[in-house]
């Protein structure tokens, strides 16, 4: 009696450690972007500046790296019109900055990361900081930036979340929301710059900031319940 007790709870935790994989717990790989190179190719306004695992999807998001003395300022690039001017990062030293403009027919820039495939019907956590520089500069590349845009967040391609937009000016906020992953084999995750709905009604252009990205799965129902069995267990246990 007391043996089947101790390999039943033997099997309980053996269930418990591999259902807290990290891959599968936070299938986000440097969501801080703190390490990788940059801009392989130098620093240019016209490429991307995402470290790998991510990837640009949509024009050229930027890398910002507040150990140099200006925003941008990544191996000397000229200034991006000092956007984000003494903005230290959220998490570490670096951060991604991307734009959402009405000017050249609209841009939308945004970066993606393939990640492990996701457990169907667990819900999951997505949570950033996020900041926005709405002081008007950058007017030669789609500025000037004067709105407080939002985040799409898509998840294969599918919207399933929104970063909301900041309430204060050039300041790390902190954004979350969750959802149940679908049954899916693959899962690739995108960021999408949003301009500022405009309280007229006038879109306006936003550059925005993201830094210390995270993906955590939520305890469900049914973890909380095999938590609950094995803890009855090993209290069994302790009483013999
Ligand atoms: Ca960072």
């Amino acid at each position: 009696m007391a043996r089947n007790s101790i390999i039943g709870s033997v099997a309980i935790f053996t269930v418990l450690a591999a259902g807290a994989s990290p891959v599968l717990a936070r299938p986000i790989t440097n969501g801080s972007f703190e390490t990788g190179l940059a801009y392989p190719s130098g620093p240019s306004i016209f490429s991307a500046g995402t470290p790998a695992p991510w990837f640009a999807t949509s024009f050229t998001p930027d890398l910002y790296d507040n150990t140099s003395v200006d925003g941008w300022g990544i191996g000397g690039i000229p200034a991006y019109d000092n956007m984000f001017k003494g903005m230290v990062a959220c998490h570490g030293h670096r951060f991604i900055g991307f734009a959402a403009s009405t000017s050249f027919g609209g841009i939308n820039e945004a970066f993606s990361q393939a990640t492990a495939p996701l457990i169907p019907g667990n819900q999951y956590t997505v949570s950033a900081c996020m900041a926005v520089d709405d002081l008007g500069k950058a007017i030669p590349f789609g500025g000037p930036y004067t709105g407080r845009g939002e985040v799409h967040v898509l998840l294969d391609g599918n919207l399933i979340g929104t970063l909301t937009q900041n309430t204060l000016s050039l300041t790390w906020e902190s954004r979350s929301f969750t959802f149940i992953a679908p049954a899916t084999s693959s899962a690739v995750f995108e960021f999408v710059a949003q301009v500022d709905p405009g309280t007229a009604g006038i879109p306006t252009s936003s550059y925005l900031a993201l830094d210390g990205i995270e993906i955590t799965v939520v305890p469900g129902p049914g973890s909380l319940a095999l938590l609950s069995v094995a803890g009855m267990a090993m209290g069994r246990r302790r009483v013999r």
